[in-house]
């Protein structure tokens, strides 16, 4: 029999679940050491693919899924693999917490799943408070670590937990945790082993977690000099090609540094095609998401997301374009 944890792999709410997860069941189970459970990382550009393989996995004896928020996109395929897993007798249990339909739940419930869900709480928080049987000051701590990250912290939970520890040694460790997993994206090894040391040491305390930090940090002082020489404002856009960290990351940052702008623009290139992320500021009237999905399908790409953030991925040299377009109606409208 086989056991998985399915967890998103990109931030550490995601990666403290899957060590929750895999601390309740080790000790809520009396399985020998070896029936141990098999976690599996994953972003959206995968989850689908990867669920499918784990709910086809011989003698699935339970799923648990972490921390992946379903959508228009996503659900009907999600839907149909989770039935398929329970009407084969594998136990799915879905821990999430993301916007979700009241239908959406029902279905679920209705497939037989077991439904975690808070948009209250971040995942950790919802596994530490609602699962796990042993409350350790441990588990807590992990929790609340990874509901800072996701800015959560002021939650009634998470603030209770992080009320119990000095302020600045819960972001050191919660911005080092954070940091080494986005520097190991592409590192599968690295993430499987954090989600097994963070059942007994701390970030700081796990090798390569403050190296990885500190390599990241090293990205994110360079981008700032390059946005600061090489970004174009135009009108209430400002916009810059990112070259080591993600589109989206360096879009934020835009964000962040350029005040009274109304949209930040950071695109990447992926093989032929251009990766591009949006943000509006409060200034902002436009609904990204809608103009984007607009613009991009012109194009001959696809995009979407957020009123305030969203994306695309387009032919790479439509870019040019693309940001005309987005400039005229930014700069050319009264919003
Ligand atoms: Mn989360």
């Amino acid at each position: 029999m086989v056991s998985v944890c399915l967890s998103h792999k990109e931030d550490p709410d995601g990666i403290v679940s899957a060590t929750l997860i895999k601390s309740v069941y080790s000790h809520d189970t009396d399985a020998d050491a070896d029936a141990d459970m098999k976690v599996i990382l994953v972003d959206y550009s995968d989850f689908l693919q990867r669920l499918e393989e784990a709910v086809n996995m011989e003698g699935l004896e339970q799923l648990f899924i972490c921390d992946m928020g379903l959508s228009k996109a996503n659900q009907e395929v999600f839907f149909r693999l989770v039935e398929h897993a329970t009407r084969r007798g594998s136990r799915v249990t879905y821990i999430d917490h993301h916007h979700l339909e009241e239908g959406s739940k029902d279905r679920l419930r209705g497939y037989g799943v077991e439904l975690i869900h808070s948009v209250e709480e971040c995942t950790s928080i919802l596994i530490y408070h609602n699962l796990l049987s042993r409350k350790l000051s441990r588990f807590a701590l992990l929790a609340g670590l990874a509901a800072i990250i996701d800015e959560m912290d002021d939650r009634d939970v998470a603030s209770r937990i992080l009320g119990s520890y000095d302020k600045h040694f819960v972001e050191f460790e919660a911005t080092a945790l954070a940091y080494a997993i986005y520097q190991n994206q592409h590192n599968q090894d690295f993430l499987l082993r954090l989600v097994d040391k963070l059942v007994e040491a701390m970030p700081h305390a796990i090798d390569g977690v403050l190296e990885s930090a500190k390599e990241y940090a090293e990205k994110i002082i360079s981008n700032i000099g390059i946005i600061e020489n090489d970004a174009r404002r135009e009108g209430d856009v400002v916009y810059i090609q990112a070259v080591n960290l993600p589109a989206s990351t360096v879009a934020n940052m835009l964000l962040t540094m350029y005040k009274g702008i109304k949209v930040a623009i950071s695109y990447k290139q992926r093989g032929d095609k251009m990766v591009v992320s949006l943000r509006g500021s409060d200034l902002c009237t436009l609904h990204l998401g809608r103009v984007v999905n607009d613009i991009a399908s012109e194009l001959g790409g696809s995009g979407g997301g957020h009123d305030k953030a969203s994306g695309a991925m387009i032919p790479k040299d439509s870019i040019g374009i693309f940001i005309e377009k987005i400039k005229g109606l930014v700069n050319g409208s009264s919003s």
